[in-house]
């Protein structure tokens, strides 16, 4: 990737629907000459604002919400996208049980913070159970409709207790988290800066859903929702964590959250479903091809990161440069909360068709220009940190 494309990419105008990816930076345009003149413009602006480092005003503010587990995996992984971007001012990262428990994510992240050199990024602990679902609940749902392979850190790798931190591999924080408490963070910030805030989520929506319900005024406060989540209908892939079609990790851990988020009226939400999500592959040649960078955080990536499906820095990266997106749809969604066999499934219906119970339109990514995202990760794992600072 050249250092023109590199420029543009960072300051892209966010939220458009772009379908032709093959000619980044310049949309549909009804004749040559236009393209020509908006193609040099764009030419002419890149090669400034790649001189010239963002200020604060024009990095767009985000807060962070994410299951973090680590180290590096897609949780992370995810939020290193928006923290190696350099139009992004990060106001905090909430951290919510889903991957693994809370506090052992908020570890992970508080680590990751020191090894970038980003110690000044507030982490912000979050909820650490869903407001109704359990893992007892789960025990005798599964008795009556069967097996439910991925139950985050109910079953998910060396499970423990809560409440533990283990020892982290790649070394214990001494860095602290905030005294604050997510959805307070949540609800403050979009006071304090209204209608500035992107809110990118990629985990169980219990963080958002509780902040809703200590304040309806978030949803209208924020700029918009952008959130990593639900199962569609996903077609020929080789995906086989279950056999229904509507089960969706994020979603069923805490149903009733993220019928809370999906049901409030924010400006926009863009989703990232399940089906687009498993298009992607965090390859070992992509891992390879970070693992030659010869910053921090490219040799973390080099020791930690795995193959898998790059779930959450795909929902992230198509915030950051949306022409990596190449088809949405417009669905409304929700997610299923009466308890019995399709509890914490997606809902999802086409204009016209929802009940008119307050679920909003959502903008679905379905289709990814995958060398267009492949490239744009690995240039962002490897250039320095924007902001870091060294002992
Ligand atoms: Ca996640």
């Amino acid at each position: 990737m050249n250092a023109v494309t590199f420029s543009y990419e960072w300051d892209a105008p966010q939220g458009g629907r772009v379908m032709n990816a093959s000619k980044p930076g310049c949309r549909t345009v009804t004749s040559r000459a236009p393209y020509a003149r908006s193609c040099w413009t764009v030419f002419v602006l890149s090669l400034f604002s790649f001189a010239l480092p963002l200020s604060a005003q024009q990095r767009q503010k985000v807060i962070i919400d994410q299951d973090a587990m680590g180290p590096a995996y897609t949780d992370l992984q995810a939020i290193l996208v928006l923290l190696q971007s350099p139009k992004v001012e990060p106001l905090g990262i909430t951290v919510v049980s889903g991957d693994g428990w809370r506090d052992e994510e908020v570890a992970h992240t508080l680590r990751l913070l020191e090894i970038i050199g980003r110690p000044d990024i507030p982490v912000v602990p979050g909820a650490v159970f869903p407001l109704v679902n359990t893992k007892e609940a789960t025990a005798r749902w599964e008795k009556l409709y069967g097996r439910i392979r991925y139950q985050g850190a109910w079953n998910y790798g060396k499970v423990h207790e809560p409440f533990v931190v283990p020892d982290l591999p790649e070394g214990s924080p001494t860095l602290k988290p905030a005294s604050e408490d997510a959805a307070h963070f949540i609800i403050r910030m979009v006071h304090q800066y209204p209608h500035e805030i992107t809110i990118l989520t990629a985990g169980p929506l219990t963080n958002l859903g509780l902040a809703i319900a200590l304040d309806s005024q978030v949803p209208d406060l924020a700029k918009e929702l952008v959130f990593n989540g639900a199962r569609i209908n996903p077609q020929n892939v080789d995906y086989k964590d279950s056999n229904l079609l509507a089960r969706d990790f994020n979603l069923w851990w805490d149903p009733e959250a993220a019928h809370i988020v999906l049901t409030a009226p924010w400006h926009k939400i863009t989703c990232t479903p399940l089906d687009i999500s498993i298009k992607t592959w965090m390859s070992k040649d992509l891992i390879g091809r970070i693992a030659k960078g010869s910053t921090p955080l490219s040799r973390y990536l080099a020791s930690f990161a795995t193959e898998g499906y790059m779930w959450d820095e795909l929902t992230f990266a198509a915030w950051v440069d949306p022409t990596i997106i190449t088809k949405q749809e417009v669905l409304y969604l929700d997610a299923n909360i009466n308890h019995g066999g399709n509890y914490g499934d997606t809902l999802s219906w086409l204009p016209g068709d929802n009940p008119g119970m307050g679920e909003q339109p959502v903008q679905v990514n379905e289709e990814l220009d995958k060398q267009r995202f492949y490239d744009m990760f690995v240039e962002l794992m490897t250039h320095p940190t924007p902001q870091a600072r060294r002992p």
